[in-house]
């Protein structure tokens, strides 16, 4: 009896010791502890900008040169993860706000923003593109209005040169209500990164003309934590992107994409 009593003893010891141990590691792994290596790392990105970043239909996730490259740098510097894709502009005021840790969103690298963020290496060269529906000319979109998306390098290029031009802009929260509303004619004309308008425009997807011969501000994109904050995330992706270009990966990944 008394065997047994101690055997009993014994497991409700090894059970209670294991599940504090359980408990301990599950509130370490809390988005909140910065300090911890056991940490899951919350990441923004766009919704809708193939083929950096997309939704596959058929399988219900998102997928993309931009997803690849985060599953490729955490995988070989062992850290996890979880990605939400709500759109650039959310993107930027996530990780502005402390809600999410990075963002990975075809972000371009520019001095602007490096003033309330940090940015990785480059991992990718882009400049933006007007487009519009075939025939238009830069000198129709006087007196018209023009769709940009917000937050976007794209938009920051559609101010600038506004008065040149002689348009008015209208601003989208994503890049398909751009391309539709130039598509029915509410707008003359759109702003977009160059690959991601020629990588629709090439599978039929969105049916418009780039105007310009050139992308202009062609620049890096890079992966962004807020200023000052998530040093060592940084570091970690650096770390990793630098490995996946040496070993082929990044080459592979961009392959895959078409690029
Ligand atoms: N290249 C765009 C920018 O940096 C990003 C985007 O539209 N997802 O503004």
């Amino acid at each position: 009896m008394k065997k047994v009593l101690a055997l009993t003893l014994a497991i409700v010891m090894v059970v209670s010791i294991a599940m504090f141990a359980g408990c301990n590691s599950s509130s370490t792994n809390s988005a909140a502890d910065t300090k911890d290596d056991a940490k899951t790392y919350v990441i923004y990105s766009d919704n809708a900008f193939a083929p950096f970043e997309y939704l596959d239909t058929k399988t219900k996730e998102y997928v993309g040169v931009d997803m690849d490259i985060m599953a490729a740098v955490a995988k070989d510097q062992g850290f996890e993860y979880e990605m939400h894709n709500e759109g650039f502009d959310a993107a930027m005021g996530a990780v502005q706000s402390g809600q999410a840790d990075a963002m990975i969103a075809g972000m371009t690298i520019n001095d602007e923003r490096k003033k309330t963020f940090d940015f990785s290496e480059a991992y990718f060269d882009d400049g933006q593109v007007i487009a519009a529906k075939k025939g238009t000319k830069m000198s129709d979109l006087k007196g018209k209005t023009v769709a940009v998306k917000n937050g976007t390098a794209g938009k920051d290029y559609a101010e600038s040169v506004k008065d040149k031009y002689g348009y008015k802009i209208n601003y989208y929260k994503d890049s398909p209500s751009m391309y539709q509303a130039v598509k029915t004619g509410v707008d003359a004309a759109c702003f977009e990164d160059f690959s991601v308008i020629a990588y629709s425009i090439k599978t039929g997807e969105v049916k418009l003309e780039i105007l310009n011969d050139k992308p202009f501000n062609v620049k890096g994109y890079g992966f962004a934590v807020k200023k000052g904050k998530n040093a060592e995330l940084l570091e970690k992706f650096d770390a990793g992107l630098k490995n996946i270009k040496k070993s082929g990966e990044l080459k592979k990944i961009l392959a895959k994409y078409g690029y």
